[in-house]
């Protein structure tokens, strides 16, 4: 039985910074939780928000604060059961990275406990998962160094290329990387960078023949996704849009999107993740497993989930060591373009004290009142 979580804040350094068109990230602030069973044992899981609410509303403080005050409450009457600790969250609206990273660290270790991974309980078809790599606006705004770095990671074998793009960082950086690798998997994310009135700016892109652009309009704008989706030929896919099977439905039903970025943080943890990849594979449609940067420990559950059979598309699940120095765990490395699949009980990975210790800069624990 889980009886409390520790909490670790650490502070780990990216190799270089993270542009977005909502903000730079220089050293990513992750709050790994550890949920600690009667017997000793503990589980892993990995909270994805950022230090500051510029992808969504949540944020570390905001993370720690619901979970200490409504989301380790509201397990005070339920066991273990990854879907009893499921229903039982849904009490909280809302804050689905906090979510994700409590109900992770619990099926972590009681998937430990029954020694099976995480890969097969989510029903994993395969080994390897196709790498792509999510490739900042660089800090310079210079092409030529936009041009080194996607080289750079071609010349290591990612499979597929992802530039973030805003207003003014579009025509010519994705110009640039199509005419120097005509063949390549190439695709867009804005982060809700543009307006439905941008139409026809976007539709210069579609000579470049892209696999889609990422979530070009506010997560809420659903009718603009509609019409963006009509009056492109590249396709649309989704990612702040979506955060629950409901939505995929709605989205998918509605033409606002044809792809979807799964993100297990962003819907609430790794079943709804799976119901959503169900869901589209029963309609036919592609999605591909979304990245926020993790450390092994998020990425060892995100390559799991990636490893089920409707994953046709590369995923941003990219190699420690284009994130990070040193990972907390071991580090996941690129084989051919692919990550290998875990395969030990649960996640199939853990922080290596040493690691963990240097990094750390803040510790907590919150016990489950029963
Ligand atoms: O929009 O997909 C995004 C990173 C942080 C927040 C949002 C996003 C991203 C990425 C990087 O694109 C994905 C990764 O490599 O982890
Ligand atoms: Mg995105």
């Amino acid at each position: 039985m889980i009886e409390a979580f520790r909490l670790h804040r650490i502070s780990i350094p990216l190799v270089r910074p993270f542009r977005t068109s909502f903000g730079t990230e220089v050293v990513r602030d992750v709050i790994l939780v550890e949920a600690v069973t009667s017997d000793g044992a503990s589980g892993w899981g990995e909270c994805v928000t950022m230090s500051w609410p510029g992808y969504s509303y949540e944020y570390g403080d905001m993370a720690i604060d619901v979970m200490g005050r409504h989301l380790v409450p509201a397990l005070a009457e339920c066991g273990d059961d990854p879907h009893d600790v499921r229903a039982a969250l849904r009490v909280v609206r809302g804050h689905p990275m906090a979510k994700t990273a409590l109900s992770t660290a619990m099926l972590d270790a009681w998937l430990r406990e029954r020694d099976q991974s995480l890969a097969s309980y989510l029903g994993a078809t395969k080994e390897f998962v196709d790498s792509g790599v999510s490739v900042g606006i660089p800090t310079t705004e210079s092409v030529d160094a936009l041009l080194d770095e996607v080289g750079g990671y071609l010349a290591q074998g990612y499979l597929r290329i992802k530039l973030k793009i805003e207003p003014g960082w579009d025509l010519e950086p994705v110009g640039a990387v199509r005419r120097r690798w005509p063949d390549i998997l190439l695709q867009t994310d804005a982060n809700q960078a543009y307006k439905r009135s941008d139409a026809d700016h976007l539709r210069q892109l579609d000579e470049f023949g892209l696999l889609f652009h990422e979530q070009p309009l506010e997560e809420e704008d659903w009718y603009g996704h509609v019409l963006l989706s009509k009056a492109l030929q590249t396709p649309v896919c989704m990612d702040e849009s979506i955060h629950s099977v409901e939505s995929a439905d709605s989205a998918l039903e509605f033409g606002a999107c044809s792809v979807i970025n799964i993100k297990p943080g962003r819907v609430g943890g790794y079943l709804e993740a799976k119901d959503i990849h169900d869901l589209s594979m029963a309609r036919g449609v592609p999605v591909w497993c979304g990245g926020m940067l993790e450390t092994g420990i998020g990425r060892a559950a995100n390559v799991a989930l990636a490893a089920l059979p409707g994953f046709t598309l590369p995923g941003d699940t990219s190699a420690s060591d284009r994130y990070y120095k040193v990972d907390v765990t071991e580090p996941f490395v690129l084989e051919e373009g692919r990550l290998r699949v875990p395969t030990g009980p649960g996640i199939g990975v853990a922080p290596i004290p040493e690691v963990l210790a240097d990094l750390t800069v803040w510790t907590g624990e919150l016990r489950i009142p029963r």
